[in-house]
């Protein structure tokens, strides 16, 4: 079921996705998206309470149980298998015999979904190279997911203020880092090189994504989420003059903490600190990557951005993330990022102060 108005374009590009994959689906029209939203829309998507929504399988099983007992049927279904394999191959390697029948060509094209991973990792594996800087919470993301995947890469330090043509010619748009520059070919913005790490290497280390669609789904919206809502402002409170523009910077990035926190409840289904659960997953890696900014921004501020009284969830994240092998590895000494953005909004007010003289 697709919940949407027909004049927004961001319900159009659902809507074209559907058609070419000539999927069928209920088009539920939102009659009046400023002042009267359905009840359906603010329960689906309570977030930002907009459309497109995708509601696909609302009957499927969601809960532990449903899950364990779904899983349960398979393998009963697979003990029969292998009755019904000795009954129909009479010793002979196939359920025709002999030769491939009917039910080896079934059960075959299964083999992909339980293999894909290994094949991936052989055809994909190769030098990795990281174009970065110490201080960024970009780049840090990069580091985390190579880390916690277990992989060794060339890690090159840029000088931005004198690029090199490395970055310039692998990151034409932005010149920014991270670059990941795998086999020779680039991979640009933090967020698609987590991506990519963890399905190019997806046979090696944890898989940072959830293996299931909608999860994965739910995962890609809070990553979303943090980029629009708290990287963007908190980016702000460096960059910008005035103190009242710097106050409305940091209330807005706390303000997103508040949505955040209900973000981890959601994707770690109550098992473990984590977004992922038990372990770390994407949005650990992209929210953990901010973590020794997040501590300098708090000192130099002296306003709490994760504050453990109002968000315990996020509270005990960071200290548990903090705790992690990887993240000891890679995280920068928070010391060294205050110096870092105090140095960064001297470079600011220096640039935006009229030079008198
Ligand atoms: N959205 C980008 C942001 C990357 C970014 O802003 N990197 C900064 C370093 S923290 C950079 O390289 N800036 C280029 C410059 O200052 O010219 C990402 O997630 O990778």
């Amino acid at each position: 079921m697709l919940l949407g108005t027909w004049a927004s374009p961001f319900v159009i590009r659902v809507k074209l996705a559907l058609s070419f994959k000539g999927l069928s689906y209920e088009n539920v029209e939102e009659e009046d998206l400023y002042y009267n939203k359905s009840e359906l829309l603010l329960m689906s998507n309570p977030v930002h309470k907009k459309v497109p929504v995708l509601i696909h399988n609302a009957g499927r099983a969601k809960t532990e149980e449903g899950k364990t007992e779904a899983l349960k049927q398979t393998f009963v279904a697979v003990e029969t298998l292998e009755e019904a394999f000795k009954e129909c191959s009479k010793g002979k390697p196939f359920f025709g015999g002999d030769s491939v029948g009917y039910l080896d060509i079934v059960l075959g094209s299964l083999i992909p979904m339980s293999t894909d991973t290994q094949c991936h990792e052989m055809a994909r594996d190769g030098e990795l190279k990281l174009l970065g800087l110490w201080a960024s919470p970009f780049v840090t993301r990069a580091k985390l997911a190579l880390q916690i995947k277990g992989l060794s890469y060339e890690y090159v330090e840029e000088d931005l203020a004198n690029k090199s043509e490395l970055l310039l010619s692998s990151n034409p748009v932005h010149k920014a880092v991270p670059v990941l520059i795998h086999n020779g070919k680039p991979v640009c913005e933090s967020s698609v090189v987590v991506q990519y790490i963890d399905e190019a290497f997806a046979g090696t280390g944890p898989s940072l994504l959830p293996f299931d669609p909608y999860e994965r789904a739910v995962a890609r919206f809070w990553a979303a989420y943090l980029e629009d809502k708290l990287v963007t402002p908190w980016g702000r409170v460096f960059r910008v003059m005035s103190d009242e523009e710097r106050a409305e910077a940091m209330r807005q990035t706390i303000a997103a903490v508040d949505a955040l926190e209900g973000g981890l409840k959601e994707c770690s289904g109550g098992k473990g600190p984590f977004f992922g659960g038990e372990s770390v997953g994407y949005v650990d890696v992209l929210l953990g990557g901010l973590v020794s900014w997040v501590k300098a921004t708090e000192l130099l501020s002296g306003a709490k951005i994760i504050d453990a009284t109002k968000a315990p969830l996020l509270g005990a994240w960071m200290e548990r993330f903090c705790e992690l092998d990887a993240a000891k590895a890679v995280l920068q000494e928070v010391g060294a990022v205050v110096d870092y953005a105090r140095a960064v909004q001297a470079r600011v007010a220096a640039a935006t102060t009229p030079n008198n003289n």
